[in-house]
């Protein structure tokens, strides 16, 4: 920001004195529209002139009838909230080329969506390098405007950092409805995104039964999606995913190109096809490439103002690449198709050395692919936290930047906002900031804005999964001290804020949309909070030496934690995901079942006999066990090697008895067992080796039960290694089936 006139002193104190006056007629805006966006993204660059306009409303509109619709009904719609009085303002609006704003051509930003806004004592002039520069112009101005009742006068120019920017709606599970993808575009051109990939798994038209056409309903709805976006200056991409079955005949490549057909008839000017999540045949790389030549040439060439094809590889992220495949798409495909990208794993920030390389690979800018804030592999958690971890350099590196959305469109709007700045002024993008203005974005829809910024930030990690990312900053406040006051005065928020925003639900004065997707973790929150607070009963019981309190307590508080487990989302009939909402799981939530254990153990310890039974019953207490199968102990036989199996062996070790001695205890955050050597204290991951990770839950906890007839127990996995039974063999290593695992005996080692 700079000052454009630099006055002498007199001038100064006149300008400081007009400054005063100026800024009180900002501040105070009794009708100002709350409709107006807030100044969003921020502009690239700003200069005052130290003059004020104090008739905002247009007198005459030059331009009007001429310039884009979108921008025209924005400024129209919001001119009503200002004074009218004797306002002598005039407003012009126009594109490069045209002669209203022929003055300022040489100033227009060229870049397409790029603007000049010019506010002068009595004038407002946007002058845009295109249509969607007007309306982004307009949205500049209207934000400027938000609040006030005068503007400085100022010149602004502004324009996006990466040409494409937007939403990809990707994921497996609900596809959206008709009513969010209208919302999502308003929301979509008001925040400069301009492209909106439609590729839900689960439309059978898309995928499964991509030869068929959309019957005529689905067809219409189509056609107004496509017309919608285009009014908000957003691209509707339809994507056909045909590689579950494809074959590469002439046949299958005319089956393509007649559906697309059908989609340019409905209106759809732009496609993109995708070969992700598949394997066997529709995985070829020179097939994949000479249909998407095919189809640049048959259909794009032969269509009028089609956009450039895209296509999602197989091998789309840097993980999964083997041999020449991305070699072959970026030599064999025409140069105008896009590359979508996700990354150096499935899910994974973009940094700049990930733009390098696959950017060499492919011959050309890759389309990011951002599987972020999409849970479609963690559906129990929201994801609104704040979105870092992009690099702040890829922008020209890139030729578009999508977000992949959680199933929840609403909810999804926190990390979109931010991801709406990022793509549209990327150097600048400050994460924190950005999502405290999401925040403050979303209260707008009647909800409590301290309230709701708590229930984000319990809401921002994803727990372990097979994909590896993690949001750390999670509950960063959750007191790290054992102190009993600021304890119960983090639960006690987190309470208050919960209900506060389930009252709001329930009175009805929050947007239903939202609600509807969130109230179940709303209701999570709550009882996270109650819980923590029970815990903190059973600890003044427990110094108080109240055991009938300590019970009472207790029960209470497994009732809350049950009730919690009960709680469901999206579980209507046809629903193609149930989630089972989960809050603050990355510290609270383990503090809590820890703190119940430990807090049974000292009851226990203390000697009471007073209702033992209100306990859950551990099949295998706590303890030092020796694990066998078929008369062999479970033994670390190589504790120096890092990832070493454990073996089954015949002979007690009576050298390093440790090495054949279990510490099984139940994981608290889990629920399951974790198996530990005492040789040297290194957990058994789920392939049967000592993993040199650090301690992973989902890794290393496994399900024991009862074998049906027999004395001894199953060993199952979990999670990320599968669901499968122990299985060992005559060598006596541990192997693993679906279908059944060996009998183990688990005998206590300090009998
Ligand atoms: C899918 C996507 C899914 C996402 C996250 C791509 C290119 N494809 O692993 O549909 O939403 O991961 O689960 C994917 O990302 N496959």
């Amino acid at each position: 920001m700079k000052l454009l006139a630099k006055p002498s002193l007199k001038r100064a104190l006149t300008l400081f004195m007009f400054v005063c006056l100026a800024y009180s007629a900002y501040a105070q805006a009794p009708n100002s529209a709350t409709s107006l966006p807030n100044l969003h993204p921020g502009f690239k660059d700003i200069t005052y002139t130290g003059d004020t306009l104090y008739s905002i409303y247009p007198q005459k509109i030059v331009g009007e009838s001429t310039c884009d619709a979108a921008a025209r009904d924005e400024l129209l719609r919001s001119m009503g909230s200002f004074a009218k009085g004797n306002s002598k303002t005039k407003y012009v609006i126009g594109c490069r080329g045209e002669k209203a704003v022929k003055a300022y051509e040489a100033q227009i930003p060229k870049v397409s969506g790029g603007y000049l806004i010019k506010i002068t004592r009595d004038k407002v002039i946007i002058a845009a390098n295109d249509a969607a520069g007007e309306y982004y112009g307009v949205r500049g101005l209207l934000a400027l405007m938000k609040g006030k009742r005068a503007l400085p006068c100022c010149e602004i120019r502004d324009w996006p950092s990466m040409p494409e920017r937007g939403i990809i709606e990707g994921f497996y599970g609900n596809p959206y409805t008709h009513a969010e993808r209208l919302s999502m575009f308003q929301f979509m051109g008001s925040y400069g995104m301009n492209v909106y990939v439609y590729g839900p798994k689960d439309d059978p038209y898309h995928r499964t039964h991509w030869r068929d056409p959309y019957p005529a309903k689905e067809a219409s709805l189509i056609k107004e999606l496509a017309e919608t976006a285009r009014y908000h200056h957003v691209e509707f991409v339809w994507a056909i995913h045909p590689g579950l079955d494809i074959q590469w005949n002439k046949a299958d490549s005319l089956a393509i190109l007649h559906k697309l057909e059908k989609m340019y008839d409905i209106g759809v000017r732009a496609f993109c096809v995708f070969f992700d999540d598949i394997g066997g045949e529709g995985t070829r790389a020179e097939k994949q490439a000479d249909l998407l030549n095919f189809l640049h040439r048959e259909f794009v060439m032969k269509h009028q103002n089609v956009a450039p094809l895209m296509m999602c590889p197989t091998q789309y992220n840097k993980s999964w690449t083997r041999g020449d495949y991305l070699h072959t798409l970026g030599t064999r495909m025409d140069p105008s198709v896009r590359i979508m990208w996700t990354g150096a794993t499935v899910v994974d920030m973009i940094e700049r050395d990930d733009m390098v390389w696959i950017n060499e690979q492919i011959n050309r800018k890759a389309y990011i692919w951002l599987n972020y804030p999409v849970t479609d592999y963690c559906i129990d958690h929201l994801l609104m936290g704040p979105t870092y971890g992009n690099g702040l350099d890829i922008a020209p590196m890139v030729s578009g930047f999508c977000s992949n959305p959680m199933e929840y469109a609403e909810a999804s709007k926190i990390s979109l906002f931010s991801i709406a700045e990022y793509t549209w002024n990327t150097p600048a993008y400050d994460a924190h900031a950005s999502w405290n203005r999401a925040i403050n974005f979303m209260a707008q829809t009647g909800l409590d804005e301290e309230a709701l910024r708590i229930f984000c930030e319990n809401n921002v990690d994803l727990g372990a999964t097979g994909h590896g990312l993690r949001r750390y900053g999670e509950s960063t406040d959750f007191p790290q001290t054992n102190d009993e006051d600021s304890l119960r005065a983090w639960f006690a928020q987190l309470k208050h804020a919960s209900q506060m925003l389930i009252e709001s639900t329930q009175a009805g004065t929050t947007a239903p949309a939202l609600s509807q997707e969130i109230s179940p973790w709303f209701e999570a929150g709550r009882i996270v909070a109650e819980r923590g607070l029970r815990i903190l009963n059973l600890r003044k019981a427990l110094a108080q030496r109240d055991s009938l309190g300590f019970i009472q307590s207790y029960v209470a508080y497994t009732q809350l934690t049950e009730q919690g487990r009960a709680l469901r989302s999206r579980d209507f009939s046809g629903s193609i995901k149930t989630a089972a909402p989960v809050v603050a799981t990355l510290r609270v939530e383990p503090w809590l079942r820890a703190e119940a254990k430990r807090l049974e153990k000292e009851y226990r310890q203390a000697g009471y006999t007073y209702q033992l039974n209100v306990f859950p019953a551990q099949l295998i207490p706590d303890g030092t066990y020796f694990i066998k199968c078929d008369d062999k102990y479970l033994t670390d036989v190589t504790p120096q090697v890092p990832g070493a199996q454990a073996l089954f062996v015949a002979e007690r070790d009576t050298i390093n008895p440790q090495r054949q001695e279990w510490t099984i205890e139940l994981s608290p955050a889990t629920n399951r067992y974790s198996l530990v050597c005492n040789q040297n204290r290194r957990y058994l991951n789920e392939v049967g080796r000592f993993g040199t990770n650090p301690y992973n839950e989902l890794w290393n906890t496994y399900q024991i039960t009862k074998a049906p007839n027999s004395d001894g127990f199953l060993i199952r996995n979990a999670q990320n290694g599968g669901t499968a039974w122990w299985r060992c063999n005559n060598e006596g290593n541990i192997g693993f089936s679906q279908e059944s695992g060996s009998f183990f005996e688990i005998i206590p080692a300090d009998n």
